[in-house]
């Protein structure tokens, strides 16, 4: 088998690594990263001395950064649900989605704001388009 997981089950970057292959069935080999687990732990930290998870190897590619994950597995293993729309306007607005939601968190965030531009009750909520009003829906195909 070409592709291989490291990930943790609790992880929820892992997760989206794994929504993105469960999406299309596309199989792969778990490598879970645990104690209970140790050659998975060892390669992994050969591999990639930066040590976030998950990452996907692809042969004898590695892969790294579950965003990257998902836009490779799109283009090398593409499936019936695809990940990312065609149009790259809309793209760009799923890319912005997926890294502001996890990249950003207004509540951890708050500590290290300049008071100025610290969160409110009003800037807490993201503005995502209102589901079936988006501009950003796109059909299969
Ligand atoms: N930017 C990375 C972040 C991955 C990440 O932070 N993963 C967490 C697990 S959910 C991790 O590796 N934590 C261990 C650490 O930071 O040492 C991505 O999008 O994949």
């Amino acid at each position: 088998m070409s592709l291989q997981l490291f990930y943790h089950p609790l992880s929820s970057y892992s997760m989206k690594a794994l929504i993105a292959l469960y999406e299309n069935g596309t199989p792969f080999e778990y490598r879970m990263l645990s104690p209970d687990h140790a050659a998975n732990c060892q390669q992994f930290g050969e591999m990639w001395p930066i040590a976030k998870f998950p990452i996907l190897l692809d042969g004898e590619r590695m892969v790294v950064e579950a965003s990257i994950v998902i836009e490779h597995l799109q283009l090398y293993y593409p499936g019936p649900v695809k990940l990312l729309p065609t149009d790259p306007k809309a793209a760009l607005e799923v890319r912005m989605m997926d890294r502001s939601s996890t990249t950003t968190s207004p509540r951890r965030s708050k500590s290290w704001w300049p008071t100025c531009c610290a969160p409110t009750a009003n800037t807490t909520r993201m503005a995502w388009p209102k589901p079936g009003a988006s501009s950003i829906r796109h059909t299969p195909g």
